[in-house]
C-alpha cells in the first residue's frame, strides 16, 4: 500500500511478566504482518524501574516507528488482538503484565475516544516512553520541543539499554 491516507504512527512495548522480549518481538511481527501495516523502526530494548506501582519486577520497554493505511481505531483493534494474542489478561491498573501497546502518536491527529487518546497523554513525563522514543526519533517534535531536548531534562535513573542487535524483535 502507499500514497493517500498512510500515516507514521508511533507505538510503546513494554511488559515485565513472562519472557517481555519474546512477548513484545511477536507482538512487533503482528503488527507487521497486516496488510495496511509495516514496522519501519524499532528502538532497543530498555530495561526500566516500574512506575506507578512500585512493588513489581522491572519492565522491559521499547518504542517503533510504524506506516499504516489504517485509522487511529483500525490501528488500536491491530494493537488489543496482538495483545490478546499473546494472550494477555486485563489486569489491575499500573500493575505486572505481559504486554502492554500503547498509540503515543498517529500523524498529527487529535483523537479523544473512550479508550483512545492521541497523542498519548502522559507521553513526555514517562522516561520509559520517553528513552525508546527519543532514540528512533530525536527530532520529532512534541509541544513545540524536539524529543532529544525533552530527553535532556527528564529523570531517566535506573533506565539501562539492553544490548541486543537492532532486529531484536525479528527473533
Ligand atoms: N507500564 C505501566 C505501569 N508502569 N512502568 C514501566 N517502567 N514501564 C511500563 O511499560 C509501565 C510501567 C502500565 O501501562
Ligand atoms: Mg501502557
Ligand atoms: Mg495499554
Amino acid at each position: 500500500m502507499s500514497g493517500r491516507n498512510r500515516h507514521t504512527a508511533y507505538l510503546s512495548l513494554g511488559g515485565n511478566l513472562g519472557d517481555p522480549a519474546a512477548s513484545m518481538g511477536a507482538a512487533l511481527r503482528m503488527l507487521d504482518a497486516d496488510s495496511g501495516t509495516e514496522v519501519v523502526a524499532v528502538s532497543s530494548l530498555y530495561r526500566t524501574p516500574p512506575w506507578g506501582k512500585l512493588d513489581q519486577p522491572d519492565f522491559l520497554n521499547a518504542a517503533a516507528e510504524v506506516s499504516t493505511g489504517l485509522t487511529p481505531r483500525g490501528l488500536l483493534d491491530l494493537c488489543l488482538d496482538a495483545e490478546r494474542r499473546l494472550k494477555r489478561v486485563r489486569e489491575e491498573r499500573w500493575g505486572p503484565r505481559l504486554i502492554d501497546i500503547d498509540i503515543l502518536v498517529f500523524g498529527d491527529l487529535t483523537v479523544h475516544e473512550e479508550g483512545l487518546e492521541i497523542p498519548h497523554p502522559r507521553m513526555l513525563e514517562r522516561a520509559f516512553v520517553l528513552v525508546p522514543l527519543a532514540e528512533i526519533a530525536p527530532d520529532f517534535l512534541a509541544g513545540g520541543k524536539r524529543l532529544a531536548d525533552h530527553l535532556a531534562g527528564a529523570d531517566t535513573a535506573g533506565i539501562e539499554r539492553v544490548p541486543r542487535g537492532r532486529d531484536w524483535w525479528k527473533d
